[in-house]
């Protein structure tokens, strides 16, 4: 594969990975303040995270590219608030979407229509991640301050579970 393209690749398999990291993060903060169900969301994102740092990987290898793992940044520890959590979550999502956007440019630019069909996914899955943060930071919005309506959010969030592979999907 394009040189430029196994770089830009290995480079955001690592923010996929690092994505993964910060949930897992938040996931602690949630457990310590005894918000078991936004824990849960969150390991479930964690895991979510790790799967499309993995298709990334999958992808250089099968175009006979090299996997080069980088150190993973160390990611904030605490927030001031559930709410400051997921409003950080939502604009994590935003830098994502804004990085798979320059990977489909760089691919349209190099003509390489397997990556931009590759990267496809990854779009629809952006336009998701970034709904599903920003539907929670409403809620907590509109709650504020109120305990009750915290602690339902954090029933309905525990819900969560991961969604299974559609079938033949390299997950
Ligand atoms: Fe991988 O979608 Fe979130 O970061």
């Amino acid at each position: 594969m394009d040189k430029k393209i196994e770089k830009a690749f290995n480079e955001h398999l690592n923010a996929e990975f690092y994505s993964s990291y910060l949930y897992l993060s938040m996931a602690n903060y949630f457990a310590y303040h005894n918000l078991e169900g936004m824990a849960q969301w969150m390991r479930v994102q964690v895991e979510e995270e790790r799967i499309h740092g993995m298709k990334f990987i999958d992808f250089i290898n099968d175009r006979g590219g090299r996997v080069v793992l980088e150190q993973i940044d160390q990611p904030k520890t605490d927030w001031a608030s559930p709410l400051d959590a997921f409003r950080d979550a939502y604009e994590h999502e935003c830098h994502i979407s804004k990085r798979i956007n320059q990977l489909v440019d760089l691919a349209i630019k190099d003509n390489d229509h397997a990556a931009n069909t590759f990267l496809q996914w990854f779009v629809s899955e952006q336009v998701e991640e970034e709904a599903a943060a920003q539907a929670i930071v409403g809620k907590l919005e509109l709650v504020k301050d109120n305990s009750m309506g915290l602690l339902m959010i954090d029933q309905q969030l525990g819900t969560r579970t991961l969604a299974a592979p559609a079938a033949g999907a390299a997950e």
